[in-house]
């Protein structure tokens, strides 16, 4: 069984302590994501912090209570890794996910900083928690995000984009700056070269004594010696590189690694241009129910094989199916109980 299998189980174990992981970095002035440095406030105003909004509303503070990154690359949608949306039981409740956008010190969050609600989580169908093959995720916010300085939108790369080989790319995320290590209070940036899949797969080999770990949907991106790499807890968090038109645009999204910054073991991220038509697909605004030619609430959720919706929507009804489950039960049990002395009688 390959060890992303670990890296899934940490990732749960994070998921769900992170306040107990977190907390240990305190006060930790001048940590790094592995091997970067301090962003400048405001310098990647896409980057998204996803956080457990029960731990703020009981006081907790962002830090503690942040779990992943994303990017928000509309002012209604968030991309990030389908890792971090997925629970034991599927996909993650949205009212257990929260968006923050603005901040950079998530202990002392800068003013204007915004915190969002999720309305509806969108793993991809085909997201294989055993390879790590269609990590990706959207979250369509509760409402869309006041954008200005601190706060823009970063492009998806299309799908006319190459193999990135060579470019230099840089990765943003409060997450460890150590393996095992805690993460950062303040955003922190490094800068890694993107190799080739066929580089990626023969380190990864030759480090791990196993093969066939990179698919046509994941980008790699690191140094022979290691050193510098994202880690447990950028995970969802942006890769982006320069772009002509836009300054930058998304190329990558923190998904999974052997460990973090070890030797020939490369940060292996999300390749987003892979998924051009299913952003744009998952994106696309619910069609007006009064037209002739509309299939429904749920067509364009239909039209993407599988693609799960798990929404304000579908958790009514099945609150009320419980309802009627619970009405019928408790109503069976207090026949049963009425009916049982009268019968002993
Ligand atoms: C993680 O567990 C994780 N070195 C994310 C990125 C990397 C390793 C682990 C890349 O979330």
């Amino acid at each position: 069984m390959k060890s992303h299998r670990l890296r899934v189980l940490l990732g749960s174990v994070v998921f769900f302590t992170g306040v107990a992981v977190s907390q240990a970095a305190a006060g930790q002035e001048h940590a790094f994501i592995v091997g970067g440095v301090e962003a400048a406030p405001g310098a990647w105003p896409w980057q998204v912090a996803l956080i457990r909004p029960s731990l703020v509303a009981a006081g907790y503070s962002l830090y503690d209570a942040q779990f992943c990154g994303g990017s928000l690359i509309a002012r209604e949608w968030v991309a990030t890794a389908a890792h971090c949306v997925l629970d034991d039981n599927g996909i993650a409740d949205p009212a257990t996910i929260g968006a923050v956008v603005g901040a950079h010190n998530l202990e002392t969050p800068e003013p204007g900083y915004q915190q969002l609600g999720v309305a509806a989580a969108y793993p991809h169908a085909l997201y294989n928690g055993a390879s790590g093959d269609n990590d990706i995720a959207l979250l369509r916010l509760a409402r869309p995000a006041d954008v200005s300085g601190g706060v823009q939108t970063v492009p998806p790369l299309g799908d006319a984009a190459g193999s990135l080989e060579g470019v230099v790319a840089t990765v943003t995320g409060w997450g460890a700056t150590s393996e095992a290590g805690a993460g950062s209070v303040v955003l922190l940036q490094v800068e890694i070269p993107i190799i080739s899949n066929a580089q990626c797969e023969s380190w990864l080999d030759d480090s791990q004594g196993q093969q066939s770990w990179v698919t046509d949907n994941m980008v790699c991106a690191g140094f022979m010696n290691g050193e510098k790499d994202s880690c447990q807890g950028d995970s969802g968090g942006p890769l982006v590189v320069p772009s002509a038109g836009t300054g930058w645009s998304l190329a990558g999204i923190v998904s999974w690694g052997m460990g973090c910054a070890r030797a020939q073991s490369p940060g292996v991220y999300t390749r987003v241009s892979r998924y051009a038509a299913w952003v744009e697909q998952i994106m696309k605004p619910p069609r007006d129910d009064s037209s002739d030619e509309d299939d429904g609430p749920f067509a364009c959720f239909a039209a993407s094989p599988g693609t799960k919706r798990h929404d304000a929507d579908s958790r009514a009804v099945l609150d009320l199916v419980w309802l009627l489950v619970l009405a019928f039960a408790t109503r069976g049990a207090a026949t049963r109980r009425r009916l049982r002395p009268r019968a002993r009688v």
